[in-house]
């Protein structure tokens, strides 16, 4: 593969962008040479700053994802586009695979999703004529001539997980590093790649969940610990080395959308910053807050005001450098005792005869098991879920606008129309709602806009009675299970094939 004329493209939303960036950057560290251009590269919509904070609007533009990728690939012969979207509905990704099977000449696209073909997304995108699921088949269409492939095991993934953090993202990492491992094998060792070897590393994986998941007491106990914290209004803060700091970063910033916290709920930091994390866009602190990733920032800003109650959690392995770790563990010992530790060595993952996969991929994928339980199972004790939906999630775009009126759905049994005029009652802050409001877009929406609809439908009551009742009940989800046990509305929850799936 000669890099001036050939690339490999990684492309995806939120979180599967951030698994593409990851995978991208582990990728292009195994096979660098010195003035060798990089044969891999990342798309993520929204651009690096996506990695750390919730960019979901550009997700819904389509002929953005077109240009980004045309951009990245000008001049090049051959492309191997992988486009992920897990739900199989991201109009990002599926301008991107539009614009490749319009130029097969030069492109091969790739579908990596976790529905069914069937199930895509038929919505509408914006300025397009066609939707996410036309794209899939005609993907499906192109597979027949070896022009275009769709990768999809169905495993629940957004849909039943609600958030590709969890299930599909750590598919994603799976099936994409076992096809990256595999090509490098073939292109630079010279090996013959077998289905054999692609079903070792799956196999790994699972040894891999098995390792991890046998620590599920300790697991509870940072869960517990984490929970505690967040209740108490103190923070968790992830000490990261290397690529399992990417990961920790990831874990955090994926909590504001997913849980409707703080930015500094649960943080992420990385030694060196930007430096390591080797981003195309650089340096991205002077955006704010939330781009102050480096240990030597969280020394700074954070350790200083340190409590008790906030819970350190630090992730390294026995490759980073241990001299390091300790002095700023020593340096954290003096402010909190709640320090704890992810550490990962080469006697707990001896996994025979694989041979193309190494000690760190499994290393990030365990890390990441750890963390979305740990930031998952704390957000459940602070009451941010209620019976299983993480209804307080922010609706920053037509997806998550969907998901919310089918949550108000299935908990009101309420009509469509219902669920949605009272979404964008919440949304707009008024009991009166205009033409204009029914027909903008309006996913630009940072409050407890579910909460307050729900609430405002099961108890028939208007937007300031709703918001005095939340204002009441700090914790989300008391405050519904609340208004289902006062309302005279019968309590009951749709079942779920009586609602419209989402793709
Ligand atoms: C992460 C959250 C989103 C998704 C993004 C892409 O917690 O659920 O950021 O990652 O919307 O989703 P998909 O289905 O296209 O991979």
């Amino acid at each position: 593969m000669d890099p001036e004329e050939s690339l490999i493209v990684l492309s995806g939303c939120g979180t599967s962008g951030r698994i593409a960036f990851l995978l991208v950057t582990s990728f292009n560290e195994m096979v660098k040479a010195p003035k060798q251009k990089q044969i891999c590269s990342y798309i993520i919509a929204g651009g690096d700053r996506a990695m750390l904070t919730s960019q979901e609007a550009p997700e819904d533009d389509p002929a953005l994802g077109a240009r980004m990728l045309d951009k990245i690939c000008a001049g090049k012969k051959h492309v191997l586009f992988v486009g992920i979207s897990c739900g199989m509905s991201a109009p990002f990704v599926a301008g991107q695979l539009d614009f490749c099977l319009k130029h097969l000449d030069v492109f091969t696209p790739v579908l990596l999703g976790f529905n069914p073909v069937h199930m895509a997304r038929s919505e509408p995108m914006q300025d397009c004529s066609f939707h996410f699921k036309d794209v899939a088949e005609r993907m499906i269409a192109e597979q027949r001539h070896k022009k275009a492939f769709v990768l999809n095991p169905v495993l629940g993934a957004e849909a039943i997980s609600g958030s590709s953090r969890m299930k599909g993202g750590s598919a994603t990492k799976i099936i994409l590093e076992s096809i990256l491992l595999a090509g490098h094998e073939a292109a630079f060792r010279g090996k013959r790649v077998t289905p054999e070897c692609i079903s070792a590393w799956i196999t790994a994986s699972e040894m891999v969940y098995e390792t991890t998941y046998s620590h599920s007491d300790e697991l509870a106990a940072l869960i517990h610990q984490a929970g505690e914290s967040l209740q108490m209004k103190a923070h968790v803060y992830y000490i990261g080395w290397q690529t399992l700091g990417i990961i920790g970063l990831t874990d955090a910033s994926e909590c504001v959308p997913t849980f409707g916290a703080d930015f500094d709920d649960i943080r992420g930091f990385i030694n060196n910053g930007f430096r390591e994390m080797k981003n195309k866009e650089g340096d991205l602190s002077f955006l704010g807050p939330e781009f102050v990733i480096g240990h030597k920032d969280f020394v700074d800003t954070i350790l200083p005001s340190l409590s008790q109650n906030d819970v350190m959690l630090f992730l390294f392995t026995v490759n980073d450098d241990l001299h390091e770790v300790t002095a700023l563990a020593d340096q954290v010992r003096r402010r909190t005792s709640n320090l704890h530790a992810i550490a990962h060595d080469l006697e707990k993952f001896t996994i025979p005869v694989i041979v193309m996969v190494s000690h760190l991929q499994r290393w990030e994928l365990s890390t990441k098991w750890c963390l979305n339980a740990i930031s998952t199972g704390a957000h459940v004790l602070k009451g941010k879920v209620y019976m299983n939906y993480m209804i307080d999630l922010r609706v920053t775009n037509s997806k998550l606008y969907r998901r919310a009126i089918n949550i108000l759905q299935r908990f009101t049994g309420c009509s469509k129309g219902e669920c949605e005029r009272a979404l964008l009652r919440a949304i707009y802050s008024t009991d009166d709602l205009s033409e204009d409001m029914t027909s903008a877009d309006v996913w630009k929406h940072t409050d407890v806009v579910v909460p307050t609809a729900l609430v405002m439908i099961q108890c028939g009551c208007t937007l300031a009675e709703a918001r005095h009742h939340l204002d009441c009940h700090p914790v989300i989800r008391d405050a519904v299970s609340a208004c289902f046990s006062s309302s005279k509305t019968k309590n009951f929850i749709k079942p779920l094939d009586s609602v419209e799936a989402e793709p």
